[in-house]
């Protein structure tokens, strides 16, 4: 059984795989994104430390003078194949913008971490051809973008638009982003309808507030303090990332001789200015919204994902939310994205019910972390069975399984092949074909 998961995700990743990047599903996304490139290293290192540096190093090597690495990085000037394009972003005008076509927006911070996991997969190839002797200095470069751009109030990561969260459509933006003047709708391309189902894309309306904000976010030069921005908020998910990638960054720069002291005390005040993200009564964490000063009092997966820190106080809370009857973990299919206990939970629509495989690997890594190694083997195993079944589908129905969005999505076949050849994971035995654990 997994042999077949395991090779049709090898095939996904061919197919998906464009010379030095993969896109993340081919028709809906057509050029590189970051985060999705991140998770997909993590999958690729297992088939080829080459291809999974490559991937890192293509994202790096669309980084900003600033330091920021884009959300999407343009694999040519074909403007109608997604939208907004790169006659949109127009990036080669803005100052400071690297010589490929780039989005001026960010995504999560998982970089470094995959780029820890990549060197790990085969530290005597990765000493040797000097990966991280070369990444090291984009990676801290990004980090220092983050901290000194992106912190300014000293509560978390700010983010500038919902595509920033990774998590667009969260209805925990819903609030924020009634503030956004929206873009006409008659204005507004969807090339995104030619492959995805209607019901499981954003609305027009959500469209019309994207666009409105990603154009004041360009025409003022993407300057991420100009108060004039509407929508400013802080993610529980994107301070777990930033945290563990900042910690892989101290362990990088140990690894080639570098000061990592910097990087963990840099890490220990991301966890510690998380709290101010904790809110007791939903039993999780939840974004704040900077231009209020108060907590988004939504139960959505990404108040869930801190738990891959080792060192946050709330995580018995957290293992309590998550075996509740919002996320039913060991019930539900891996883990919803929203609470199924919440009048406006959708199962089918995006980041508004549905289960995603990427904050099913991190919270495996997090049930691991916190010693619920049952449960975490459960998952993994889920999250491979449900990767298989569904043709490696974008999300998936959390109570039936059933795939929704994209198939051969990337970062769905990467992350179950991770979760097949990975002993550090700790596959069960039924999953590995190698019989290894
Ligand atoms: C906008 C590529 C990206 C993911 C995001 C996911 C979706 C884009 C979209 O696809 O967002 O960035 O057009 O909906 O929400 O997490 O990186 O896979």
């Amino acid at each position: 059984m997994s042999a077949l998961i395991e090779s049709a995700a090898i095939q996904v990743l061919r197919e998906n795989w464009r010379g030095t990047y993969t896109v993340p599903a081919r028709g809906l996304y057509p050029h590189q994104w970051s985060w999705d490139s991140a998770f997909i290293a993590i999958g690729l290192r297992h088939l080829s430390p080459r291809r999974a540096q490559l991937e890192l190093e293509s994202i790096l090597s669309a980084q900003w003078q600033d330091g920021r690495l884009p959300q999407i990085v343009f694999s040519s000037a074909d403007d109608g194949a997604y939208s907004p394009g790169p006659g949109f972003w127009r990036s080669q005008l803005l100052p400071g913008s690297p010589s490929l076509p780039t989005a001026g927006l960010i995504q999560p911070p998982n970089h470094a971490l995959a780029a820890l996991l990549v060197h790990e997969a085969n530290p005597e190839e990765s000493h040797r051809n000097g990966f991280l002797d070369r990444v090291y200095p984009s990676l801290a470069a990004w980090h220092r973008y983050l901290r000194t751009r992106r912190a300014t109030h000293g509560i978390g990561l700010e983010l500038v638009h919902p595509w920033e969260t990774g998590m667009d459509n969260s209805p925990s933006w819903d609030a924020p982003i009634e503030r956004v003047p929206g873009v006409p709708i008659e204005e507004i391309e969807r090339p995104d309808l030619l492959h995805a189902e209607v019901s499981e894309r954003p609305s027009n309306q959500d469209y019309s507030r994207y666009l409105g904000l990603a154009a004041a976010y360009r025409d003022c030069g993407l300057d991420d303090t100009n108060p004039s921005l509407p929508f400013r908020v802080v993610d529980p998910a994107t301070t777990a990332l930033w945290a563990e990638s900042e910690r892989a960054l101290g362990i990088i720069a140990r690894a080639i001789g570098q000061d990592a002291v910097p990087h963990e005390q840099e890490r220990r005040r991301i966890v510690e200015n998380l709290e101010a993200q904790w809110v007791e009564h939903l039993g999780c964490y939840a974004p704040i919204d900077v231009l209020t000063g108060r907590a988004i009092e939504h139960r959505t997966v990404s108040g869930l994902i801190p738990l891959m820190l080792a060192d946050i106080p709330h995580s018995d809370d957290l293992l309590r939310t998550l075996r509740g009857p919002g996320f039913r973990l060991g019930h539900a299919v891996m883990v919803p994205s929203y609470d199924l206990e919440a009048d406006d939970v959708d199962l089918a629509l995006y980041w508004r019910g549905p289960s995603w495989f990427n904050t099913a690997w991190l919270l495996m890594r997090g049930l691991r972390t916190h010693g619920a190694h049952e449960e975490a083997n459960a998952l993994a195993e889920q999250l491979v069975r449900h990767a298989g079944a569904s043709e490696f589908a974008e999300y998936v129905d959390p109570l039936t399984g059933a795939a929704h969005g994209s198939r051969a999505f990337s970062w769905t076949a990467a992350l179950a092949l991770d979760v097949i050849r990975s002993e550090e994971t700790g596959i069960t035995a039924s999953y590995d074909p190698r019989g290894r654990r």
